[in-house]
């Protein structure tokens, strides 16, 4: 028997888990962590039903057929070669995921910088905490999730969730919550919202309104923390005078939100000991998401919360969705969290690597903008640890731009929507196979520890990329610690400092915060707690109003469609949808007034339609949900046809929880 303790490969919970393997079959079992407390959920449960599924990729594909390790990575290279030669060093791209390791999503920023030296990189964490990124960088001048352990959740007496589901997104981390003292904003009663105290039921898009509203109610009701605010922030008078506008009858109109409730919300933020205010997708995935996190900000600030008694956070999502955007896979991004347009950052970088610092290429297009750009700007696209066909938004014609590359290379486990299109799949190894650091939404660095050997034929993606580098003529490495001290080296003297973390200090320490430079340094749990990250050590107000969606209902499109998750599936169902102990299939959520305009019984048909596509799937009838609304879980093909492209100026984080939709009996 062999064992392994690592962590779910799903979430950015990271619960953890030990992993035992006997004659062959694996087990899980979950495993006592600050963070899941001996939780998990049902995708953590069945993670290890992938390890020896029939539809596993086990070897190298090219165009469907069958090939040796060497052919498939000599077309690859040979393809690169010959793009860049014909288009430009920019014409070949690489798609990364929040789901890789901190050594993977190191490597492959790194890759595309001084391999390929291409500027086109991004990946799919900018569809997801994206905005809420921006806004705690323009806020607090640094960017950690949860700039505080999970467990002082456990000290509030109040929160407010803005735009989660955790009850179905991380069930454990509701071990976190006490009892009787949550407040949660979502347009759905969702299971979470059924266990809140309080639940703001508000109209699609309307949550930057309803901040504004909180936080002129903050005010009239004498609740500001001033002395707080003289002392650790700056810009509160241009924010107090655009929430004089955001008079709670105002705001009732445009969230539907109703005034007593909102009273009761601030009241209970204002008198509590303790305090939190939290975001996720709900709120931020929408073409205003960063201004509307800073709204929240506001409120958290106004209310002297941040580094005081309380604070804000943005729940992250994906495994690895905290890493993998500090590492360099972001376009705009070098290791550490530092900027690529910074000389600075740039030549200490290139020094790290070996190159000269004119020779790194630039910042490039954002996600969206980079896969709106296949087959034009972009001619060979790589792509690592995503499934886009699914996933990205405005999919159909995504996936156009995707047919219309000159070389399409894949990377997953199995055979995704994306893989399934690609002129060569590259099989790579399993979490329970590979060796890594993972940084979860608290910002603490854990690891991922090995199993067992990935299944013959299948490489882990460290070995891809060290292997893709030798035939393009750049060494790069392939093992994992030793990337892990390079990344170290590199993110030293960054806001993301790894510096003084090693794979044995993670051991010996239920895993380490970051930033941590140095072996002797504690890391660090709690941040702000003397200063913000900003220059002046202030925390910065950012005035902000309120607008429509970018597509908002009409006579033509009369009904809002928001879109999310459900229990059993994981993102684009990749995994998931191939799990048979996971159970799910696509609904359209609505409530029984919409179904009976419609004629609908539950169970029975319904289309939603965009003006970019439409899908049909059962009705599951439900009072809990607005009747102005429709929901859809974005796990399965078709759905993602329907969602705006519109995005955030600031985070380019696309519209996927608000746009206009016709629902009719197909
Ligand atoms: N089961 C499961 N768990 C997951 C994932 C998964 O795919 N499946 N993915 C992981 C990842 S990457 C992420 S990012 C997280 C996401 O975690 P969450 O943010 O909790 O998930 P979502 O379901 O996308 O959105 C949350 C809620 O936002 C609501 N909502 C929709 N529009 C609005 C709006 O305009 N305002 C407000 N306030 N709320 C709105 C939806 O009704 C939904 O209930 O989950 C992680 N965990
Ligand atoms: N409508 C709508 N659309 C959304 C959202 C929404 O709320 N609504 N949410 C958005 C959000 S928050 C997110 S995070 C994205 C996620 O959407 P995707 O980026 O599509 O995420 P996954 O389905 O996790 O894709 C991961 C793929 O990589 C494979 N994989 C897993 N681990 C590894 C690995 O270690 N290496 C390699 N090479 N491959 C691996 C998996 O099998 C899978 O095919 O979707 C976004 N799309
Ligand atoms: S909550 Fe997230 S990390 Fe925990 S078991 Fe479920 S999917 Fe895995
Ligand atoms: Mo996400």
């Amino acid at each position: 028997m062999t064992t392994a303790a690592t962590h779910c490969p799903y979430c950015a919970l990271q619960c953890a888990m030990t992993l035992r393997r006997v004659d062959g079959a694996v087990t899980v079992e979950p495993r006592e962590f600050p963070t899941n407390r001996g939780g998990l959920c049902q995708k953590g449960w069945t993670s290890a039903d992938l390890l020896d599924h029939p539809e596993r990729l086990t070897g190298p594909l090219l165009h469907g057929r069958p090939v040796s390790w060497d052919e498939a990575l000599d077309f690859v290279a040979a393809g690169i070669t010959r793009t860049q030669q014909e288009h430009g060093r920019d014409a070949v791209g690489v798609f990364g995921g929040g789901g890789l390791t901190n050594e993977k999503a190191y490597t492959l920023g790194k890759f595309a910088r001084i391999v390929l030296r291409t500027s086109t990189i991004d990946y799919n964490g900018r569809f997801c905490m994206s905005s809420a990124a921006a806004a705690g960088m323009r806020a607090f001048g640094l960017d950690r999730g949860l700039p505080f352990p999970l467990a002082d959740l456990g000290t509030a007496d109040a929160i407010l969730l803005a735009g989660g589901n955790l009850a179905e997104t991380m069930p454990p981390i509701l071990r976190h919550f006490a009892a009787g003292n949550l407040i949660v904003i979502d347009p759905r009663v969702t299971a979470t919202a059924a266990r809140a105290t309080l639940h703001l039921q508000n109209t699609p898009g309307t949550d930057l309104a309803l901040a504004n509203g909180l936080l002129h109610l903050a005010v009239a009701e004498g609740l500001l923390d001033s002395d707080y605010i003289a002392a650790r922030t700056t810009g509160f008078e241009p924010v107090r005078a655009t929430v004089a506008s955001y008079w709670p009858a105002r705001v009732e109109r445009i969230t539907g939100v109703p005034i007593e409730d909102m009273v009761r919300a601030v009241r209970m933020l204002g008198g509590a000991g303790r305090a939190y205010i939290l975001t996720a997708r709900g709120a931020e995935q929408h073409a205003k998401g960063t201004d509307t996190v800073s709204a929240f900000i506001n409120l958290a600030l106004a209310l002297g919360l941040p580094g005081n008694r309380g604070g804000y956070g943005c729940v992250t999502g994906q495994g690895n969705g905290q890493g993998g955007r500090e590492h360099g896979q972001k376009a705009d991004q070098l290791p550490g969290y530092r900027r690529i347009d910074d000389p600075a950052a740039r030549e200490r970088i290139a020094g790290i690597w070996g190159v000269r610092a004119e020779d790194l290429p630039g910042p490039g297009p954002s996600a969206y903008e980079l896969l709106d750009g296949l087959g034009t700007a972009t001619r060979a696209l790589l792509v690592f640890g995503s499934n886009p066909v699914v996933s990205a938004p405005r999919a159909r014609h995504v996936t156009d731009r995707l047919r219309a590359l000159d070389l399409l290379v894949v990377a997953d486990l199995v055979m995704s929507e994306t893989a399934a299109i690609a002129d060569v799949v590259l099989p790579t190894a399993q979490w329970a196979e590979e060796d890594g650091t993972m940084t979860n939404l608290e910002g603490r660095v854990i690891r991922r520890r090995k199993l067992m050997d990935p299944p013959e034929g299948v490489r882990t993606d460290l070995d891809i990329l060290a292997a893709l580098g030798d035939r393009l003529g750049v060494a790069v490495l392939a093992e994992p610690e030793a990337v892990f001290a390079e990344l170290g080296l590199a993110s030293s003297g960054g806001a993301a400092d790894y510096a003084g973390i090693t794979y044995d200090r993670i051991d010996a320490e239920t895993g380490v915060f970051w930033p941590c430079p140095d072996p002797g340094h504690p890391g660090t749990p709690r941040m702000f707690e003397e200063n913000f990250a900003t220059p002046d050590g202030l925390a910065r107000f950012v005035a902000v109003e309120h607008r429509p969606p970018a597509e908002d209902v009409c006579e033509e499109y009369p009904v809002y469609l928001t879109t999310g998750r459900v229990l059993t599936q994981y993102q684009s169902g990749a995994q998931t949808r191939r799990v048979g102990r996971l159970p799910g299939e696509l609904f359209v959520e609505l409530h029984p007034d919409l179904a009976a305009r419609l004629g609908v019984a539950a169970g029975e048909p319904v289309t939603v339609s965009s003006r970019r596509g439409s899908v049909t799937a059962p009705a599951r009838v439900s009072e809990t949900i607005r009747a102005d609304t429709v929901f859809l879980p974005f796990h399965w093909a078709g759905v993602n046809a329907l969602v705006n492209p519109a995005l955030d100026p600031t985070s380019r984080m696309p519209e996927f929880k608000v746009c206009a939709v016709r629902v009719e009996k197909p």
